[in-house]
């Protein structure tokens, strides 16, 4: 419940409609797409401003109330739950873009502008905003900087990060920053920029960012292949990219495209079932890209690596084959699947693929196993499928278990517990076999400075005391 005193001092800065307190918001803004916690917080704003931004955290660091800040919710490891009584600082409203600079090609807009709507806007000006993935359509560019996310261009584009020329933070001291400012060139210290970026609104609340565009891409091509097993994969890989610079590189299971087919009803891409897909898109550049691409294709048949495949003649017939992979996450979601989100160097994938699969099939003999990912980025997601028979909780716990031991073997091949998906209070747990103790106790350090009273998502990424 929220203190008298608070809601009133709330009422003040954001008048009444901005205040939710109503269940049904409390619920709606609480939970991220993760099915693990439910949602309690004690109430949900809306704050117009940044000015107002700054006035919600001075207040809840006055009372010392936590806050939990919120995007379009479409996160994984539940950065953006809200459990403990929080209140939560919903975005939505900061959704305007403020300045475009066709020179620069760059643009400032609000955190809760939806991501779909600047990658239109980007079009509209001729130019790219080429950080893309399936949950576009409601997530916001707030979210995706907090969590740095990744999706099915990073084999090109590279991450969020990368795109990110400028931010306005509040952070949890209630000091307002304007971070790098757009500039390409800026060596003058310590770019906090870059702190923000990926840190899951542990210290600060992104309200602003000015966004580097680029140019749109040419006409692309999608290849499918059909594959025998998964070292080939990364055959295939090597081939391509030697003489091809490919904009994406994904891969999907048997299993993934059952799902997929059964619960869509899209069509298969060719009739020979394989036991994995190698999805690839590139710049066709008239027809010469496209004959070097069906002539490395023809090479990875002699070879015996691809059994199947083909190549879109369309725009239509491309989006149909990319639907194949984007609405795995989607189609798995009736399912109640626990979720890995694992990376290593595309080098090691081969042996620590073969130690994964042995760990899975040992430890999870009856449960159904999804396997697909940005293969091209060394990021893998593993989701384990909750049998009916077996409560959630139940499932959790399992699934935790073998967490540790798929952990251990990240750990071993120096990879990460979470590639794109962030740690939010699902992998929290397993940080530490990515991060080293001194990172984890640095990583508080840094926290203390920008948010000294540890209101800022208390809980998400680390736990404010040394385990
Ligand atoms: C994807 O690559 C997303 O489709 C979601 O990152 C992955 O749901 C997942 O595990
Ligand atoms: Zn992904």
């Amino acid at each position: 419940m929220l203190p008298p005193l608070i809601t009133k001092q709330l009422v003040t800065i954001l008048g009444e409609e901005r205040l939710l307190l109503r269940s049904e918001d409390l619920q709606y803004y609480g939970l991220d797409r993760t099915t693990i916690w439910q949602a309690n917080p004690c109430a949900v704003v809306l704050p117009g401003s940044i000015k107002e931004v700054q006035q919600i955290v001075l207040l809840a660091k006055e009372h010392n109330l936590a806050i939990v800040p919120s995007g379009g919710r479409t996160g994984l490891s539940g950065g953006a739950v809200a459990k403990d009584g929080e209140i939560v600082i919903a975005l939505d409203r900061l959704n305007k873009i403020r300045e475009f600079n066709p020179l620069d090609r760059t643009v400032t807009v609000g955190a809760g502008m939806i991501t779909e709507n600047l990658q239109n806007f980007a079009v509209e000006q001729g130019l790219f905003y080429p950080v893309d993935f399936a949950s576009t359509g409601s997530s916001q560019i707030g979210g995706n900087i907090a969590t740095n996310a990744g999706g099915i261009n990073v084999i090109r584009y590279g991450m969020t990060r990368q795109w990110v020329a400028g931010l306005t933070v509040v952070t949890g001291a209630g000091d307002i920053l304007e971070l790098n400012r757009g500039l390409m060139k800026n060596n003058t210290g310590y770019d906090f920029r870059h702190l923000f970026i990926g840190s899951e609104g542990t210290l600060g609340l992104i309200c602003e960012a000015t966004i580097q565009l680029t140019r749109a891409p040419e006409e692309t091509a999608v290849m499918v292949l059909g594959i025998n097993d998964f070292p080939t994969v990364l055959d295939v890989l090597q081939t391509f990219t030697s003489k091809i610079d490919l904009t994406a590189f994904e891969f999907f299971s048997q299993l993934a495209l059952d799902k997929v087919v059964a619960h869509q009803g899209h069509a298969v891409p060719f009739e020979t079932k394989t036991p994995f897909y190698a999805l690839l898109e590139f710049e066709t550049k008239g027809d010469e890209v496209l004959e070097l691409a069906m002539s490395l294709f023809e090479h990875c048949v002699e070879q015996g690596w691809v059994l199947d495949g083909v190549v879109s003649q369309s725009l239509s017939q491309a989006s149909a084959l990319w639907k194949l992979r984007e609405d795995i996450s989607e189609t798995l979601w009736e399912f109640q699947p626990y979720k890995n989100d694992i990376s290593v160097r595309v080098s090691r994938m081969p042996d620590f693929l073969d130690e994964v699969n042995k760990l899975v099939e040992q430890r999870y003999p009856d449960f159904e196993i999804v396997w697909y990912g940005h293969i091209g980025d060394g990021n893998l997601h593993l989701n384990i499928l909750r049998p009916v028979h077996l409560s959630n909780d139940d499932f959790v716990a399992q699934c935790g278990a073998v967490s540790n031991e798929v952990g251990q073997l990240v750990a071993k091949y120096e990879g990460s517990v979470s590639a794109e998906h962030g740690v939010g209070l699902l992998k929290k747990d397993y940080l530490h076999y990515s991060r080293s103790a001194s990172e984890i106790s640095l990583m508080r350090a840094v926290k203390a400075v920008f948010d000294p009273n540890g209101i800022l998502n208390p809980g998400k990424l680390i736990s404010a005391k040394q385990d």
